[in-house]
């Protein structure tokens, strides 16, 4: 599990909800160390499948291991129309969801602008206060008490959380986020708040540009001003952040760079336009990934 599994099921715990990690690489996984603004707290969770019916899950998996993780469970979930809330950079996995699991599983989008860093004790800290966006993806949409209550859990534990009805809307304004500053960091292997610096100020507007051209095509509300103030303010609060695929290119692990450059770029593609700037940052992960 990631830094960002890690700090949900760390705070989840903290504020009084079950929770059972389902992926742990091996049993020290279940040992919780968190430091965040509350201070530093030790847990022990016990993973596996609850004995109780679960209420919901929280997949905080890469895209591109979304499948395979939840395949295993595939048969629970479909048996109890359990929902899920995918929690993941990027965009593209909820075809993929629904043809595993059918059209009677309720699956939530989420998108999180929080900061979370592991290191290799699996310590995590908190480290860039944001907030978590979710909304109805696909399948039957829950009642509205349950909506609320599972909403008013996620707030308790790591708050803000805003309920939309255009998450669509609000995974492509990450996924612009991540579009612009994940590659850049990655690429010049450097904390996010590097990208304020006034040698990046060309690339990050011309980036910011071409999002926007592909928006305005596309018919999604995301215009340049907005683009900009959004990705500086979080350049700005995860300043001393890694950003993911900084951290994951520097451990020669695989990137996100489909789920969320490739995905604007075969988007764009579909509306005849090409991104030249994300098309190269496109090409040069994919390079560096490679060495
Ligand atoms: O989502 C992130 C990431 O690193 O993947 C940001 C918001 C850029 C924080 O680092």
């Amino acid at each position: 599990m990631g830094a960002l599994g890690r700090l949900y099921a760390a705070r989840l715990a903290l504020s009084g909800t079950q929770v059972s990690p389902l992926h742990p690489r091996h049993q020290d996984d279940c040992n919780y160390r968190l430091t965040d603004a509350h201070g530093e707290h030790n847990l022990r969770l016990r993973w596996g499948w609850p004995l109780l019916p679960p209420q919901a899950l929280l997949v905080t998996v890469k895209a591109y291991q979304v499948v395979t993780a939840l395949t295993p469970w595939a048969p629970q979930i479909r048996n109890l129309r359990l929902p899920l809330i995918l929690l993941h950079n990027g965009m593209g996995t909820l075809a993929p969801c629904q043809a595993l699991l059918g059209e009677q599983v309720p699956i939530l989008l989420a998108s999180s602008t929080h900061g979370a860093l592991r290191d290799e004790q699996g310590h995590v800290r908190h480290t860039g206060l944001g907030a978590t966006t979710i909304g109805h993806g696909a399948g039957p949409s829950l009642s509205p008490l349950f909506q609320q209550a599972l909403c008013d859990l996620l707030e308790r534990a790591l708050p803000p959380l805003f309920w939309t009805d255009h998450i669509e809307q609000a995974l492509w304004l990450k996924l612009a986020i991540n579009a612009v500053i994940n590659p850049l960091t990655a690429l010049h292997q450097c904390p996010n708040g590097a990208l304020a610096e006034g040698r990046f100020a060309d690339q990050r507007q011309h980036l910011i540009a071409e999002l926007a051209g592909f928006f305005s095509h596309a018919g999604i509300a995301l215009d340049e001003a907005r683009l900009t103030a959004t990705i500086d303010a979080t350049i700005a609060a995860t300043a001393g952040n890694l950003s993911s695929m900084n951290r994951d290119l520097a451990a020669g692990r695989r990137t996100e760079i489909d789920a969320i450059t490739g995905h604007l770029l075969a988007e764009a593609r579909q509306h005849g336009l090409v991104l030249e700037q994300h098309q190269r940052l496109y090409d040069a992960i994919k390079h560096a990934e490679q060495q």
